[in-house]
């Protein structure tokens, strides 16, 4: 109340107005009349949407004051801020987290009752906007709430993919993708910035001149070009007055036609060409932890890259005249290699659009860039061809060989006649098809380099950048991953939220090291059985969920063992199939053995391209069919493939988990960050020691967390002697067991084609050690169920988990970055006075 007289003082009521006002009654006034001037609709006319429209628009008119006051403060104090570049965000439903970081999830309930309408069913209308594949793309939306949350002058860039990730269905065991129309219905959470448009060039040539001072410069002549429009997400802060701004660009074509060609009659062609550039921004790229040469993935990198920069120095530039204090203003992280090419593209603008030297300019872009790396695997890396780079981007082409010779001219210095470490630093790959390294011009161009867990940075540094580190030592830090407390427990687990705000306040919304605080409560009786309750209850709703999308009926009260991430052989999807094809054969073969329960959950996309992750799935699919229709087998067990796994569905498997697996070969996953939501919400884990699993384990202490498996050393220990996997078969009899039932068709109707790619990779190659790993897993798995029949105890860890997860708040990555690599400090935006508030 006194934060905002003017908004909730009961005094202040007769004053408040639609657009702003928080009291319940202005809110349910305001939704009515939004629901009719906007949709069009009164209340009996009005469908489930039009009523998730009217409240998205009474909301986001109270995100709207904030929003504009919050860009003023920045201004007015020409504070520093945050650039983030992603190609990728993962935002999820915008609604519940609006209404919750603003303070008005209770009231919007309380109206809506009396209207005999409910919240929940309102927020399930809304089309999660999914550009992303994964964690990348998650972990950039979970920094957004959070850089908003501490008060950090923050923009995020993107693209507005017309198309998100696609929608996966299963059909017949297998994936089927079908395009994600996300905008088809309107989209309350943008709002469209004609007048920031920017024109961004492609193709052409180069030609150098001499200008007016003697100076030789070059420009560039460019074939084409294409406009990008910026769209405006607002980014609430959890319960503050900061609202920060999400910016995606979409491509336009310059002209709405080629005269010349319309004119010539050729009407097709001049449609034809407006769709080409149109193109750039309309689909997200499927695929996570690989790397598709793609063109016009090239193009799409460099379009939001170019747009952005031009951006960031049009708002630079209307308060300052010159760059000296551009990078003392601007600070820019690069998400992963998608936006290197803005290390180029920098240069080009300061060198040749406003005309800055050299030295000066490259001075000025290393110290704005940052570089964060998610990945190990050197699938992931991407390479440009040169001619295919230099087709498109010409001059970036020449500034990139200049900043490479530069370089390595320096490079030479220090390690004389060191050719080998050259050709490895090197920016341009040499061979038959000459390549670009985005990650040597990342590292180049950026004062710091991070990698997202510990055993991930210590990693880039042992091998994938070992030759960078060797060079700057200093660059490199670690930033382990975080999730934001908001989304992931507060808004999809609210029971619980509930219950820890009853017992320790609500700090550790702001502060999740509150958490754990209660730890002192884990013998108090009240709250342990308070807690068991809300697992049961989070058990029993996502039982009603696959009964109504999967027609399975599960038992609640059986060992909820879950697996939801993209399909990837190396998050070895396959171990958890195998575990459970050996419980079926041991059933098979004793019919009266007893076993825990368990109710197995499978979820997650496979990139379209990836036959080998999509044959899993139909595996996983084949299991089920198997399993569950076995009456003796399916009593103990049974297997559900959740199809179109996303933000919103995530938000309800993680409450109901009490087996998180994390079971990735060492040394694949950087860090992981379902293993942080599953745990936060009182799963347990059982995982390998990769990614941030390491140091979950530490944190929740190992007593807690089931660890099993090769380490990252020997996993390369057994590589480098000579990975045998045929001797596993040979020697294992259950594992045997599993391999030939799938050999012989035992889960594809006897067909004993089906599934022998998979077996053949696994039997003749293996890269990923599903065979090595796999006795140590199923004697893992033989502990969780002994630790499961002692109900107490799991209640125990279960409670201790989540206690001990305050670390894996996104809010600590997040100051960890202000502090190490950004040097951003919050600027709190204070409520704007109710004088200068509009009528
Ligand atoms: O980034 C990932 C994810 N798959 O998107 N990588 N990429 N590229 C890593 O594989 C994850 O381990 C990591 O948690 C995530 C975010 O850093």
């Amino acid at each position: 109340y006194q934060k905002h007289p003017h908004r909730t003082s009961e005094a202040a009521v007769q004053i408040e107005d639609d657009r702003t006002g928080m009291n319940v009654e202005t809110l349910r006034r305001a939704f009515l009349d939004n629901l009719y001037y906007i949709q069009g609709k009164d209340l009996q006319l009005a469908t489930p949407y039009d009523l998730y429209m009217a409240l998205s628009y009474t909301v986001r008119d109270r995100l709207l004051q904030r929003w504009l006051h919050t860009q003023e403060v920045y201004l007015q104090q020409d504070v520093r801020s945050v650039c983030y570049l992603s190609a990728e965000y993962l935002l999820g439903r915008q609604l519940g987290n609006a209404l919750i970081n603003v303070g008005l999830y209770e009231q919007a309930r309380a109206f809506l009752k009396e209207m005999n309408l409910d919240l929940r069913d309102l927020m399930e209308q809304e089309i999660e906007p999914g550009l992303g594949n994964g964690g990348l793309g998650r972990l950039a939306a979970c920094f957004m709430d959070s850089l908003a949350s501490l008060e950090i002058p923050a923009i995020g860039y993107g693209i507005r993919y017309e198309f998100g990730i696609f929608a996966q269905s299963i059909r017949d065991g297998w994936q089927v993708e079908q395009p994600d129309r996300w905008l088809r219905y309107g989209n309350p959470w943008e709002i469209p910035r004609p007048e920031y448009l920017v024109e961004v060039k492609f193709g052409g040539h180069t030609e150098g001149y001499i200008d007016p001072a003697g100076q030789y410069r070059v420009s560039w002549v460019n074939d084409r070009s294409v406009l990008g429009t910026p769209y405006d997400y607002p980014v609430p802060g959890y319960r503050n007055d900061t609202v920060n701004t999400l910016r995606l660009w979409s491509a336009r074509a310059t002209e709405d036609f080629n005269f010349q060609v319309f004119d010539s009659g050729d009407f097709a062609r001049a449609v034809a060409d407006k769709t080409y550039s149109e193109n750039i921004t309309k689909v997200l790229y499927p695929n996570d932890n690989t790397y598709q040469g793609r063109e016009l993935r090239l193009e799409q990198q460099y379009f939001f890259v170019s747009c952005s920069l031009q951006d960031i120095i049009r708002r630079y530039l209307s308060y300052h005249s010159d760059f000296e204090s551009f990078a003392d203003k601007v600070t820019l992280q690069i998400n992963d290699t998608h936006p290197s090419i803005g290390i180029a593209e920098l240069m080009r603008l300061l060198v040749d659009e406003y005309l800055v030297g050299w030295d000066k300019a490259w001075q000025i872009t290393r110290r704005v860039f940052a570089y964060t790396n998610h990945t190990l695997l050197s699938e992931a890396l991407e390479r440009w061809p040169v001619a295919l780079f230099g087709n498109l981007l010409p001059r970036h082409l020449e500034i990139i060989y200049e900043i490479n010779r530069r370089f390595l001219d320096e490079v030479r210095e220090r390690f004389p006649e060191d050719e080998g470490r050259i050709a490895r630093l090197s920016l341009i790959q040499e061979g038959s098809q000459k390549q670009v390294r985005m990650a040597n011009l990342a590292c180049v161009g950026s004062h710091a380099i991070n990698g997202v867990a510990q055993l991930h940075t210590e990693l880039l540094k042992k091998d994938v950048l070992a030759d960078f580190y060797a060079l700057w030592p200093e660059k490199f830090t670690n930033v382990t991953n975080g999730v934001t407390p908001r989304r992931f427990l507060l808004l999809s687990n609210p029971k619980l939220a509930l219950l820890l705000s009853e017992r320790i306040g609500q700090d550790w919304l702001k502060d999740l090291d509150q958490i754990g605080r209660i730890e002192s409560l884990v013998a108090d009786p009240a709250f342990r059985s308070a807690w068991q309750q809300i697992k049961d209850d989070n058990k029993r709703d996502l039982a009603e969920y696959i009964l109504q999308f999967n027609q399975i009926e599960v038992d609640p009260d059986s060992l909820f063992d879950i697996q939801v991430k993209r399909f990837h052989e190396y998050k070895r999807q396959l171990l958890l199939a195998f575990f459970i094809v050996t419980l079926y054969n041991r059933l098979k073969r004793q019919p009266d053995l007893e076993i825990v329960p368990r109710t197995f959950i499978f979820g997650g996309k496979s990139a379209p391209g990836y036959a080998m992750a999509k044959l899993i799935i139909k595996f996983i699919n084949s299991v089920a069919r198997v399993v569950n229709s076995d009456p003796q087998v399916s009593r103990h067990l049974k297997v559900v493939f959740l199809a179109n796994y996303n933000v919103s569905l995530a938000q309800r498997i993680y409450p109901a988990c009490d087996l998180s697996e994390q079971i990735s070969t060492a040394g694949k996953e950087a860090s992981g960050t379902s293993n942080m939501k599953f745990a936060l919400n009182g799963a347990l884990t059982i995982g390998t020691l990769d990614g941030a699993n390491i140091e979950i384990r530490e944190k929740v202490g190992p007593d807690n967390f089931f660890l099993f498996g090769l380490t990252a050393q020997q996993v390369y220990d057994l590589k480098a002697r000579g990975y045998n996997p045929r001797d596993y078969y040979d020697s294992n009899a259950e594992l045997r067991e599993v391999v030939d039932r799938i050999s012989a068709g035992g889960f594809s109707g006897g067909d004993t084609n089906l599934f022998r790619p998979l077996l053949d990779s696994l039997l003749y190659r293996d890269d990923y050690l599903v065979f090595a790993d796999y006795q140590a897993y199923i004697d893992c798995q033989e502990q969780v169920s002994q630790a499961f029949r002692d109900r107490e105890r799991w209640l125990t860890m279960s409670i201790l988990n989540s206690a001990r997860m305050g670390y894996f708040s996104s809010d600590r990555s997040i100051r960890e970055y202000s502090r190490n690599i950004w040097q951003s400090e919050p600027v709190p935006v204070e409520p704007e006075s109710p004088a200068i508030r509009p009528a």
